[in-house]
Formats: structure tokens, C-alpha cells, sequence
């Protein structure tokens, strides 16, 4: 059979190096956070929020490696300046190809400034490194719903061909439809847009997979810079939950790093072998940005469940 991706998708493209070989961490050099990851066309791509402030959050750069190990970089595919609405800061981008497109959603702005038309935007290229353009000139969700931040989104597409969107920051998460054009709000049976799903202990960053059938949400708990940042999961018979806490999986631990978190998970196609991607701070920086972009394996129980991760010193 064809090859699937986490999201469901079949790979148009070749299969990636399948090998178990992994680089050290950091896997790329620079401050980076938010990473979220896609298998484009035989490559592992890694998109992540350029880490620092968000007057110099201008530019997302993205990341590609047929072997995990071996990383090129992709400066500059997307911009402020590819996004009319976009002031300043866009960051926490997550990808996904459909038809033959690439989507990269993205928050921009701050919609905690009332003088600021802030959310959650979605660019479009024809090539997984761009360059990416705002699709659809104005944010695709730019309020509060149901108490959410419009931030931290990931796009997932579900076996039926169903895509829906998870996000949001502030303590609360929602899922929307996502119509086949990637760029529009469908709706669910009972009219509604917006559904909240927040699990117990939700900040934001959520994470959607599936395994087995059954739907997993991640996603992080905590103050972003403080020390209780961690990830924590769910496990649901439907997209749309219910979404009952399980477990904390990810944390900081003193003997490696600080503030793991918002993280994506990356299945090798063809395989049972999982990642968790995400970000952490190096014990010795103090500044809340200095985030950088790690992986490690992701071992489930035979029930399902996954067990509690542990970060790769090197
Ligand atoms: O990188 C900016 C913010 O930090 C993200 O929106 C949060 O998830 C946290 O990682």
C-alpha cells in the first residue's frame, strides 16, 4: 500500500530515508520555537516561529532533510510583507499540502492590541519552499471564539478527505472545518463554526494526530518561559473529542533543557516509529527566546497510550 502520512494523505512523491539514523539537538542552528512538520515530495520539512521579539518576528524560515539528520535551510518563506494585513510578528506556522498546493497557516499580529487586525492567516505556494502568499488577504480567523486566541493552529485532513483546524491560545482550544479550498470555514452538522475542545490544563499549541484509528491531541501546558512548560495529550474516538487529559508526556528536565513544548509529531512513512518535534531552552540562557528546535522518539504502550518522552541529552 501507498505510503501514509500522520495526516491521512498518501505522499505524491517519494518516500524519505527510512533509516532510524538521528542528527544531535538542536537539529538546526539558530533560535527557533514552534516547530511543525509536513513530508513534502521525499523531504522531512520542519517550519518554526523565527524566536525572538515580536518586532523581529518578520520572516518565517523553514527546514528540509531527506534523513533527519542533515538539514537544509530555506531562509525567508514567508514575510510580513507577503501578508498585506500583517503589521509585524507572524509566527507558529503549520503546513500542509492539498491538491497539489501548499498551505502554510500562521498567526500574525497581536490581537491583544485593539489597533491591530490580528489572527490567523493562511499562505499559499506551489512548492513546499515557497515562496509563500497570503491567500486570502485577511485573517481566516481574527477574533475571539469561545475565549480562544486566534494563535498556534495545526491543520490536519482526516481518512474521509475532512480537513479541520485546531487552535488557540489563552487556556482555550476550538476545532473548525476547514472546506476542500483550505482557505474557507465549513461547518459542523449543527450549524456551528467554532467548537470549543479545551482539555483540562490547555494553554496552547495544539497538535492533531491520528494512530490506529483514534485522534490525539497534544498540547502545552504552562507559562512559556517559566517552569512548569510542558506537553500533555489526549486521546479521542472523533476529531472532535471529547478530549480528556491522559497524561504529561514532554517537561523540562534540570539535566537538559527548559521550556519544552509546542510541539509536532512526525511519523516515518511506512512505519510505526513517531517523533515528537518542539522546542526547548538551553539551561544556560536566561532569555525567554532563546528557544531552540529538538527531536526525540515517541514509544507508545500496546494500549495506545503514549509513554512520557525523554529528552536526548547531547
Ligand atoms: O512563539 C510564540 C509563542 O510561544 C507561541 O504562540 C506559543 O505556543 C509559545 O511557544
Amino acid at each position: 500500500t501507498a505510503p501514509v502520512s500522520s495526516t491521512g494523505v498518501p505522499f505524491a512523491g517519494a518516500v524519505p530515508d527510512q533509516s532510524t539514523a538521528e542528527s544531535g539537538n538542536p537539529f538546526v542552528d539558530g533560535w527557533y520555537a514552534d516547530p511543525d512538520v509536513a513530508i513534502y515530495g521525499g523531504r522531512y520539512w520542519v517550519f518554526p516561529t523565527t524566536s525572538a521579539r515580536y518586532a523581529e518576528q518578520t520572516h518565517l524560515d523553514a527546514f528540509s532533510s531527506t534523513d533527519l539528520v542533515r538539514w537544509t535551510k530555506h531562509p525567508n518563506v514567508l514575510t510580513t510583507a507577503d501578508v498585506p494585513w500583517a503589521e509585524f510578528a507572524v509566527w507558529a506556522p503549520a503546513p500542509i499540502e492539498r491538491d497539489g498546493k501548499y498551505f502554510l497557516y500562521f498567526a500574525a499580529n497581536d490581537i491583544q492590541d485593539d489597533s491591530e487586525v490580528g489572527g490567523i492567516g493562511v499562505a499559499v505556494a506551489d512548492r513546499p519552499e515557497g515562496p509563500y502568499r497570503d491567500a486570502i488577504g485577511e485573517p481566516l480567523v481574527a477574533a475571539f471564539h469561545n475565549g480562544a486566541q486566534p494563535i498556534d493552529q495545526d491543520v490536519f485532513i482526516d481518512d474521509d478527505g475532512q480537513a479541520y483546524m485546531y487552535y488557540g491560545g489563552w487556556g482555550h482550544a476550538n476545532v473548525v472545518k476547514l472546506n476542500r479550498d483550505m482557505t474557507s470555514l465549513g461547518t459542523f452538522a449543527d450549524g456551528s463554526t467554532f467548537k470549543e475542545i479545551t482539555p483540562s490544563g490547555y494553554v496552547e499549541g495544539a497538535q492533531m494526530f491520528k494512530r490506529g484509528g483514534r485522534y490525539y491531541l497534544m498540547w502545552s501546558e504552562g507559562g512559556w518561559t517559566g517552569p512548569d512548560y510542558s506537553v500533555s495529550y489526549a486521546i479521542a474516538d472523533s476529531p472532535t473529542g471529547p478530549f480528556a487529559k491522559l497524561d504529561k508526556v514532554l517537561a523540562q528536565d534540570p539535566a537538559v533543557a527548559r521550556g519544552s513544548g509546542h510541539n509536532s509529531v512526525l511519523n516515518i512513512p511506512g512505519t510505526d516509529t513517531w517523533y515528537v518535534v518542539y522546542h526547548r531552552r538551553p539551561l544556560s540562557e536566561t532569555d525567554g527566546n532563546h528557544r531552540q528546535l529538538a527531536y526525540d522518539r515517541m514509544h507508545f504502550n500496546a494500549d495506545g497510550t503514549i509513554r512520557r518522552i525523554a529528552m536526548k541529552v547531547r
